[in-house]
């Protein structure tokens, strides 16, 4: 059997009952197949590929908190720290009631990679907890915030791991969690990322994924001879990565007629009004019911019987930004069927394996989230750059970065798929170029 297949049937029987772990590494390992097999033996009895399928570090703790009747409410803590080849481990916290820890070595695994695309210093690791802030008030999550850092900061350091946010993690969360870190250590340092301006975050962090997202769709059409301007975007989610990509698609002259959230959809012909879905979403927190209730233009769709809705529409260019599998084969055949040409994941994982290949053989442009999304991560590192210098850089200086890095990461996975035979292929161009310098980095530390 070869070295690539053994791999995968040892993660699978040595971390059962984890799908998403599974579907994570088997798309990596595909991938690296043609590189694998060319240096085989090396990496055999290195048992290169053991190692990065296993993570350094898992933390798994109780997080006991108050809420406001007086009741205590325990919840799973979780941070799995990945892989340290190429710096300090670093990504998101993940606060849903989904969060298992599969979930969180999926997302973990995920970022070791995208990290590395981003040409900058930060190795991998992924976080969370199945806590629900949906419907909690302040003073729950901030409990909540502080009984998960108290267990947390022993663990975490501006030089060891530096958590940010993710699904349910936004501004509010961060500031109580930095509040308390720094409380319980005394120091004042870059320990998360998406911190508040006037406590060391940095400008363009809150639009960092969204924005990076379309750089990056804007660089991979303009490669194959097409324009952003004047096409028709889908995008799912309604939370920190829809609302920036909506926003930065529409500064680049498309129109975006859709957005989700887990309950239903909204289609807006007119094109969606981004500082609505902002009042709607980021200060009152509410459904997209009061979005649709507000604008004529605007059609709500309940979600029924698991289907995806946004995905049936006419488009050019889907943007799944919501989840993982949330654009499966069905919805992969409609995008095709009405003439969609580009897909690019704001998401983590959102595509199945199955919709990937088929949109692929379809010859639709497929850019995979460890690239697509990785302006997020990416601006955290530069957060971390501005809090060890203790500057803070402008808007436009840490825009234009991000835009640099980004069309970097195309041509970085673009050129990793041409060499390796296999042209157009963003999906083995990502896992290609992520790998080769964390496979580097490990082989020159030894067998660590
Ligand atoms: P938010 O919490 O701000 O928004 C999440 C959005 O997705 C909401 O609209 C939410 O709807 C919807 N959603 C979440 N879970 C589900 C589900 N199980 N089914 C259907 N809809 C769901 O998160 P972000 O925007 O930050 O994250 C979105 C995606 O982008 C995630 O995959 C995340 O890992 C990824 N990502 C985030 C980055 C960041 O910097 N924030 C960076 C790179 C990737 P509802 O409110 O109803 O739950
Ligand atoms: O998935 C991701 O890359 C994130 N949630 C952002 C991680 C980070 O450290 O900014």
């Amino acid at each position: 059997m070869s070295y690539v297949d053994e791999v995968f049937d040892l993660v699978v029987a040595k971390n059962p009952a984890q799908p998403e772990f599974h579907q994570a590494v088997k798309e990596v390992l595909e991938s690296l197949r043609v590189v694998i097999e060319a240096n085989e033996e090396k990496y055999r009895k290195d048992a290169l590929l053991e190692r990065l399928v296993t993570p350094e570090r898992q933390l798994l703790f109780r997080v006991p908190w108050v809420d406001d009747k007086g009741q205590v409410q325990v919840n799973n803590g979780f941070r799995v720290q990945f892989n340290s080849a190429i710096g300090p481990y670093k990504g998101g916290l993940r606060l849903h009631p989904s969060v298992n820890l599969g979930i969180i070595k999926f997302l973990g695994f995920e970022q070791i990679f995208k990290n590395s695309l981003t040409g900058l210093p930060i190795g991998g690791g992924k976080g969370g907890s199945d806590f629900d802030p949906k419907g909690k008030s302040d003073r729950e999550v901030m409990a909540f915030c502080q009984s998960f850092i108290t267990e947390l900061h022993k663990y975490i350091g501006a030089d060891t791991d530096v958590p940010a946010g993710d699904i349910g993690t936004g501004a509010r969360e961060i500031g109580y969690m930095y509040g308390q870190y720094k409380r319980l250590t005394g120091l004042y340092e870059g320990v998360l990322t998406g911190k508040g301006l006037s406590y060391g975050g940095s400008l363009a962090r809150t639009e960092a994924t969204g924005y990076g997202l379309l750089y990056l769709t804007e660089e991979m059409l303009k490669c194959n001879g097409k324009d952003i301007a004047g096409k028709t975007v889908a995008i799912s989610g309604s939370g920190n990565v829809a609302i920036y990509a909506a926003q930065k698609a529409q500064q680049l002259g498309a129109k975006v007629v859709t957005v989700s959230d887990s309950t239903g959809w909204i289609y807006d012909p007119e094109g969606i009004d981004v500082d609505l879905l902002k009042e709607v979403k980021e200060v009152k927190r509410a459904r997209l019911t009061e979005y649709a209730a507000a604008r004529k233009s605007a059609e709500y769709h309940e979600k029924k019987n698991g289907e995806h809705g946004v995905w049936n529409v006419k488009c050019d260019v889907a943007l799944p930004c919501a989840t993982q599998n949330e654009l499966d084969l069905e919805d992969a055949k409609a995008l095709v069927a009405n003439g969609c040409f580009a897909v690019a994941e704001g998401a983590n994982m959102p595509t199945t394996m199955e919709a990937t290949e088929y949109l692929q053989k379809n010859g639709v442009l497929f850019c995979p989230g460890k690239a697509a999304n990785a302006g997020g991560v990416a601006t955290s590192a530069l957060e971390m750059s501005q809090n060890s210098e203790r500057l803070s850089w402008t808007f436009e200086e840490v825009d234009s970065k991000l835009k640099g890095i980004m069309v970097n990461i195309f041509h970085s996975l673009d050129d990793a798929a041409k060499q390796y035979g296999m042209a157009g292929n963003y999906v083995a161009g990502a896992n290609i170029a992520g790998f080769l310098k964390v496979a580097d980095a490990m082989q020159a530390q030894g067998i660590v």
